[in-house]
């Protein structure tokens, strides 16, 4: 992708490490946009749940739940950034609380359309700045940009914050998911620069 477009950090403001900033964030995704359908759309969270059955909600369910505003950085592993995107949608501690997970459990799957995952802690979900954004700037999100929910987790690395997601599973420890299979830390902190599976 182009790095083009570089611009100057504010002096009151950080990047983390290897990171430059751009002004705006470029469209990035593995495959193509997934065509919205709501009528078929659910939102499951499974694995290893408390009460050890998974639960299933529609879009009207989980747009019914607390919701956040969350003024977020992006931090692209191939080294782009961008500062103070306003996101807002509802609060992902929310569903951890809805359907918690068993006892002991740290880490999820999260999974979205076409097979795309990504691997985090429960603890980034229960963040207070963690959301599962259905706005982005006051607009509802594009389709490009992960309309009807795409997660938001300011602290990780972009790829850990799918668009057009789709649930989670609660796993017994951390499961790889698309680009930690693919050489990509399964942390992924971006200031701790967790970019890549050599570094664990
Ligand atoms: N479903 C899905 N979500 C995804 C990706 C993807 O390939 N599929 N790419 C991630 C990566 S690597 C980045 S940098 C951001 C880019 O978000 P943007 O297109 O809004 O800039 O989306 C993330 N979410
Ligand atoms: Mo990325």
């Amino acid at each position: 992708m182009s790095t083009a477009g570089a611009i100057e950090v504010p002096p009151e403001r950080s990047l983390p490490p290897g990171q430059h900033l751009v002004a705006q964030a470029p469209i990035m995704h593995y495959g193509p946009v997934p065509r919205p359908r709501p009528d078929r759309w659910d939102f499951t969270v499974g694995g290893l749940t408390r009460a050890g059955v998974e639960r299933r909600f529609t879009l009207e369910e989980v747009l019914g739940m607390p919701r956040v505003d969350v003024l977020a950085d992006l931090h692209c592993s191939s080294r782009w950034s961008t500062l103070d995107e306003p996101w807002s949608g509802v609060a992902a501690r929310a569903l951890v609380e809805a359907v918690p997970p068993a006892d002991g459990v740290e880490d999820v799957l999260v999974f979205a359309e076409y097979g795309y995952s990504a691997c985090i802690r429960v603890e980034d979900l229960m963040s207070a700045r963690a959301v599962l954004a259905t706005h982005h700037d006051g607009e509802p999100l594009t389709q490009e940009r992960g309309a009807p929910l795409r997660l938001i987790i300011p602290h990780l690395y972009s790829w850990k914050g799918p668009k057009w997601v789709r649930g989670w599973n609660y796993t017994a420890g951390p499961e790889r998911g698309f680009w930690e299979e693919r050489g990509y830390h399964v942390r992924g902190d971006a200031w701790r620069e967790e970019r890549y599976a050599y570094q664990e």
